[in-house]
């Protein structure tokens, strides 16, 4: 992809950190361009030994010393499968139009495959009060609590684990439906692969290429054997899958540097997209990690490659990349540039760019939402206040570059805040704090964040627009 960036970006103000007032022309003050606020069960609920939940492989890696920053677990996290109610009461006083939540599969199903009713119950009790409340539901199969005794058997490494999450899929369409406006098979399956399989980051832990890539071939195998479940069980819903973009740029100034940025975004973007578009895997594929095409059997590609409703796009930063010499790239980390408590470049050209680039290259891409996008910061309480201002400075750019892309015609319908909550962020713990509500451990005490009342406000005065 990698076109020649236009500059859509408002220039950083302070304005930008204590306002919230898109120009008056924006899509945001369309009220049918969806704002919401995204979670995913094992980073909120806690509750891992409660009514028959099964272990996940997040339960097992947590535990594992050394794996995840400070000894973190999700075992209590926002103990949100206790507070529930107070949260969904919290979503509706912010004014958003929707929530994106994902089902913990653990919780769910047990070994055999049959209902675990309580774990059911409590996802429809939760989708019952978020329909009450008038909210937009948007619900993750698969945000990386794969269930351990599945991952015993292999995992993704494994095919049948595809078939086990159509299963998944066709208990969840059946019990849920009519409940749910949008079903995401899975979230991020660039980091279930290549965080989980191919470099250990993340559970399961293994590290190895060829190992990536075969996860990745049975997790989009997986995706399209549940689209046809969820068609039919909940034909009122649409179904996608989300996936997490990366946008790769290069210092240097060699073809072969120009080409080390096109192939980082090859393994991060086109490595999914191309199977989900166009039912390929692109060769270049083979070339950067020999030796690592994965097995594929007849009839695959047509069933990854059905038609979806929607595509969800995660986008956090750029990463800057200058060719190895061979094959490859190497990541170099550009200085001075403004970066979040992750340590990731604030970079909302790309997301533009990337979106654009989607677009053109892209002709049957389906209906974009933004279903994650936010950043973390080291939020403190001070006297009852959460001062965010680099959060509120981070939306307000990035939504312009979503608006400029709707403007230079991309089909975008939607855009959640990563997160709702502060929350359990995987290998690094809770000491990252993504929420525009601040929780406090200890108490489990949730204080609104500036970011938070100035999203309730400006979606107050949208709604009160003839
Ligand atoms: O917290 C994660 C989320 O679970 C998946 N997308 C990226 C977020 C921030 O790292």
């Amino acid at each position: 992809m990698n076109q020649a960036a236009v500059s859509v970006i408002p220039p950083v103000s302070a304005a930008l950190e204590t306002e919230f007032s898109p120009p008056t022309d924006s899509v945001l003050w369309k009220k049918d361009f969806l704002l919401g606020v995204a979670t995913a069960a094992y980073q909120i609920e806690g509750a891992v030994h409660e009514d028959g939940r099964l272990p996940s492989i997040w339960d097992t890696f947590s535990a594992t010393p050394g794996k995840v920053l400070a000894g973190d677990t999700g075992e209590f996290a926002c103990d949100h499968y206790h507070r529930w109610e107070e949260d969904v009461e919290t979503i509706a006083a912010l004014n958003v139009d929707g929530y994106r939540l994902s089902i913990a599969w653990p919780r769910v199903m047990d070994e055999h495959g049959q209902p675990n009713a309580v774990g059911i119950a409590f996802y429809k009790n939760l989708l019952q009060r978020l329909k009450q409340k008038g909210l937009k539901t948007f619900v993750t199969l698969y945000h990386w609590d794969l269930p351990q005794h599945l991952e015993d058997r292999g995992g993704w490494l494994n095919r049948e684990t595809a078939y086990r999450f159509a299963d998944y899929a066709d208990l969840m369409s059946r019990e849920l439906s009519g409940l749910v406006d949008a079903w995401a098979t899975l979230n991020e399956p660039w980091c279930s692969a290549f965080h989980g399989y191919g470099g250990g980051h993340h559970a399961p832990g293994r590290a190895d290429v060829r190992y990536a890539t075969q996860a990745m071939h049975h997790l989009l195998l997986g995706h399209g054997l549940a689209l046809v479940h969820l068609r039919r069980n909940d034909p009122g819903a649409q179904v996608g899958l989300v996936a997490n973009v990366g946008r790769g740029t290069t210092t240097g100034s060699s073809a072969a540097d120009k080409r080390a940025a096109e192939l980082f975004e090859l393994q991060h973007n086109n490595w999914i997209f191309d199977p989900l578009f166009k039912k390929s895997y692109p060769e270049a594929l083979w070339s950067l990690w020999p030796g690592a095409k994965p097995l594929i059997l007849e009839g695959d590609m047509d069933i990854i490659g059905a038609p979806m409703d929607f595509l969800g796009i995660n986008y956090y930063f750029r990463t800057n990349v200058v060719s190895d010499g061979g094959h490859g790239y190497l990541e170099v980390d550009l200085e001075g540039v403004e970066r979040t408590q992750m340590g990731w470049e604030v970079y909302p050209q790309g997301l533009y760019d990337l979106l654009v680039g989607f677009h053109h290259e892209y002709a049957n891409l389906p209906p974009v939402y933004i279903t994650e996008n936010g950043t973390a910061s080291d939020d403190v309480v001070v006297d009852g206040k959460v001062a965010d201002p680099r959060r509120i400075s981070f939306l307000n750019r990035h939504l312009a570059a979503v608006d400029a892309a709707v403007k230079a015609g991309v089909d975008i319908r939607g855009y959640f805040i990563w997160s709702l909550l502060d929350n359990f962020e995987w290998a690094f713990g809770y000491e990252r704090r993504f929420g525009i509500i601040h929780v406090d451990y200890a108490t489990q005490k949730r204080t609104w964040k500036q970011s938070a009342f100035l999203v309730r406000d400006f979606l107050a005065r949208r709604n009160a627009q003839p």
